[in-house]
């Protein structure tokens, strides 16, 4: 049972709202959740209400006695005991509320109006309790992610979760420099400006030979934590740097990644990892025989995943973020040409065989080897293909995606052609 203050403000001392802590708390299972102090039962209404439609579980509501008053220099909480059980009794009928009690300013007689007030109630005969029936509420839960500010939906309408990809040592060289030389603000500076064009999360990848990898993420998720409003995605293959990540993160955030490449001993080592902090997990399709390449391997090791994430494991089934693997299809090898096509149709199948869990790609990789302009087109319209075919995430840049009407004619069907495999024939040469 874990209660949160919620100041006048509207959010907690270090700046958390509501939704945020809700995210977390559900991620780490507490059973009960609740407000108690900084404010009286008014102020707390709109909170409780929150709380009523989307905690999912019980919840416990601990007012001051109102806001405190200087009296000839001596605090004074206003609300009577009588005012203090008539709001509990409120939240108690509208809210479908589960515990009630006061805090700073409530005494003897407080408690005792608030019991006269359950005394009151029509009791819940089951099992002999001599307690207030539960009141029904109905529960929107929304699957989200967070970070110690704000709380970040999983599922965007009409959209993709867009996953800034620039904070990674291997995917960025502006990234790799600053964090070689030392320069965390501007490490940081590059994460506010994907924030600021529109990444609804950030992946962090500190994986850079010669350097201590532990160290470099926990002096950027010491940094982001503090600085940036967006949940953080910790890409690393090490555990040592998950845990070291996690432990120092306040939201609930992404571990990118697991797999089953060496077999399930790693991932039921970063499952365990995710079930104690509470974070969600992207997972690729990659067995104990490597990449999955077609169709019907990335759709059976999907399967795989989600027995072991979701069933041995508990984990919500959209809290599972299956990557079907993205490779370039730019290298002219012969083999090279379907795999765009068939993580789409994986991609398809997917999202027919598991509608729950979110399916997410490390789209750059799609384009490596072509030049930055070709690269935005390809990356631009293969975004587009595989969210109408049940992608609800990407690793992305997102400044660099453009929608398809700003995009010549000519050069969606140039794209199109490279995904699908479209060739004419090769002409004669006279
Ligand atoms: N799946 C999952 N995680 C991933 C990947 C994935 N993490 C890493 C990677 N793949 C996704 N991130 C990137 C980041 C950058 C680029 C590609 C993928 C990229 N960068 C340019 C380049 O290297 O040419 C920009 C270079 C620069 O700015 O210096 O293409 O697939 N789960």
């Amino acid at each position: 049972m874990a209660q949160v203050t919620v100041e006048t403000t509207g959010t907690m001392l270090v700046g958390s709202d509501i939704a945020a802590a809700t995210t977390i708390m559900n991620a780490m299972d507490v059973d009960v959740m609740g407000l108690n102090c900084a404010t009286g039962p008014q102020e707390m209404a709109e909170h409780v209400r929150y709380l009523s439609q989307n905690w999912p579980r019980k919840i416990s509501i601990l007012p001051n006695a109102g806001l405190p008053e200087l009296h000839c220099g001596k605090v004074h909480f206003p609300l009577s005991p009588d005012e203090m059980a008539r709001w509990l009794e409120r939240f108690l009928k509208e809210d479908g509320i589960n515990i009630v009690g006061g805090c700073c300013g409530t005494n003897e007689d407080h408690i005792a109006a608030i019991n006269a007030m359950l005394e009151r109630q029509e009791f819940d005969k089951t099992g002999g309790k001599k307690r207030p029936a539960p009141v029904k509420r109905s529960v929107h839960f929304i699957p989200s992610v967070a970070s110690l500010y704000n709380s970040v939906e999983l599922r965007q309408e009409n959209a993709i979760l867009a996953i800034g990809e620039r904070c990674n040592a291997n995917g960025s060289k502006k990234f790799r420099l600053a964090q070689d030389s030392g320069d965390w603000d501007t490490c940081v500076d590059m994460a506010k400006e994907q924030i600021r064009e529109g990444s609804h999360t950030l992946d962090i990848c500190t994986a850079f030979v010669g350097r201590n990898e532990v160290a470099d993420m926990s002096e950027m998720v010491t940094r982001l934590r503090g600085s940036v409003t967006a949940p953080l995605v910790i890409d690393s293959t090490e555990l040592i740097v998950l845990e070291a990540a996690l432990k120092l993160y306040a939201g609930k955030a992404i571990i990118n990644s697991i797999n089953f490449e060496d077999g399930e001993e790693p991932a039921h080592a970063r499952m365990k990892l995710a079930k104690k902090y509470g974070a969600a997990v992207i997972a690729l399709t990659i067995d104990e025989e490597g990449m999955a390449k077609d169709v019907d391997r990335k759709v059976a090791i999907a399967h795989r995943l989600y027995d072991f994430c979701c069933n041995q494991y508990g984990l919500p089934a959209s809290d599972l973020m299956i990557d079907p693997l993205t490779f370039t299809i730019c290298t002219g090898n012969e083999d090279d040409r379907k795999l765009g096509l068939w993580t789409l149709e994986a991609i398809e199948r997917i999202h027919k065989e598991l509608p729950d869990i979110q399916i997410i790609l490390g789209l750059s990789n799609i384009s490596f080897g072509l030049n930055p302009a070709a690269r935005h087109v390809l990356n631009s319209v293969y975004l587009d293909h595989a969210q109408k075919r049940g992608m609800t995430g990407a690793i992305i840049h997102v400044s660099k995606i453009a929608p398809l009407h700003k995009i010549p004619a000519h050069e969606v069907q140039a794209a199109e052609d490279l995904i699908y495999d479209r060739r004419l024939p090769i002409p004669e040469v006279a």
